[in-house]
């Protein structure tokens, strides 16, 4: 009876993008893209998100490149093309549609008290567009167009899920249940992984290169780049963020790569100085990336394989997120045949 039950119910929609605006990091790995496999029972859609790129000033052909590099990546980190619907954004031009419906449901008020609007705008001085500001309307329209329950994000996405779910809200309390209101999956230990030269700043991907570490680096540059990271002058191993925020983020990435709770990891290096926590965190990290490395060469190498799941892809994700465009056009009273 119970599992009948079970069968009879709805499944999940989990849906949630990243950029290719950088060399993937190990912070969008073990913060997003690593969780992203989590959701065997649920419809998965994972897009490139490439229309957000242009946010901030891009080359062309790296932009391509780029994109193309992330799909790999994706099915490379385990994800089946087949299951979960992995798409470049630009491929679905509901996206781009939705965003201009819910951009006139959105408030400046609520847009200018963004804190990535605000960092982006002091990183980008000379280029504080439009669509830097309206960013969160896309993501929510990303968002919205699959009735998405989950939303797997690191900590730094939480504040654009929130206003996802305000003006889901908003929308339909005017016009009735159109979109499902969202959840973010956010777990706590990996919410923020830091910057390895800067470990009071977020690891971000579009940072200089030595203060991340990429998920197709070389094991040669992990071990230089690692055995750089800054760390501080006391000496002891110990998982305290605000006063080592170096030492507890190679902590936190030790911990997580090697399924460790944090305590564990700690007592593994007891008695032990930085060089054997760092030459640890090192061989964790080569151990997790080399296969996914290994993937990925084979899948980037086959084009037409890869170009060929990406229109497949594309054509599942325009005919669901149609429908919801379909709905609110209609809603919204934009005349139809
Ligand atoms: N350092 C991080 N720790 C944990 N999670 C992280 N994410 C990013 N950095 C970390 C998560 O990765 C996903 C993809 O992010 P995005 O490409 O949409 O943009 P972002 O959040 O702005 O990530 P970056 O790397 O900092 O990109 P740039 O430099 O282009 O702005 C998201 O789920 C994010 O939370």
């Amino acid at each position: 009876m119970e599992n009948q039950a079970n069968n009879t119910e709805k499944r999940k929609v989990v849906f949630s993008g990243i950029q290719p605006s950088g060399n993937i990091t190990l912070g969008n790995y073990i913060g997003a893209l690593r969780n992203f496999s989590l959701f065997d029972d649920a419809d998965c859609l994972y897009c490139m998100a490439d229309l957000h790129t242009l946010t901030v000033r891009q080359n062309p052909a790296d932009l391509r490149k780029r994109t193309a590099s992330l799909a790999a990546i994706y099915v490379a980190c385990g994800l089946d093309p087949d299951k979960n619907i992995i798409y470049c954004q630009s491929h679905v031009p509901a996206h781009a549609e939705l965003a201009w419906i819910l951009n006139c449901f959105t408030y400046m008020g609520e847009l200018s008290r963004m804190t990535q609007f605000k960092d982006k705008s002091q990183k980008h001085a000379d280029n504080i567009n439009a669509g830097l500001f309206t960013y969160p309307v896309l993501m929510a329209s990303d968002i919205l167009l699959y009735q998405t329950n989950l939303v797997p994000v690191g900590g730094d996405q939480k504040q654009h899920v929130e206003i996802c779910r305000d003006i889901a809200q908003r929308f339909n309390s005017l016009y009735g249940d159109v979109f499902t209101i969202p959840d973010p999956y956010i777990p706590k230990a990996t919410a923020k992984i830091m910057s390895l030269s800067e470990p009071t700043k977020k690891m971000s991907k579009s940072d200089p290169e030595d203060t991340f570490i990429a998920v197709l680096d070389k094991p040669d540059d992990i071990r230089r780049k690692l055995k750089r990271a800054v760390t501080d002058s006391d000496g002891e191993i110990r998982y305290d963020p605000e006063n080592k925020p170096g030492v507890s983020n190679l902590l936190t990435i030790l911990s997580v790569l090697k399924k460790q709770s944090m305590e564990e990891a700690v007592s593994s290096l007891s008695g032990l100085g930085y060089g054997a926590l760092k030459e640890a965190v090192t061989e964790a990290v080569i151990a997790e990336l080399s296969p996914i490395q290994e993937r990925y060469n084979a899948i980037i190498s086959d084009k037409e394989g890869l170009n060929s799941m990406l229109k497949r892809n594309a054509e599942r994700a325009q005919y669901l997120a149609q429908k919801t465009l379909r709905k609110v056009y209609k809603k919204v009273g934009l005349y139809q045949f």
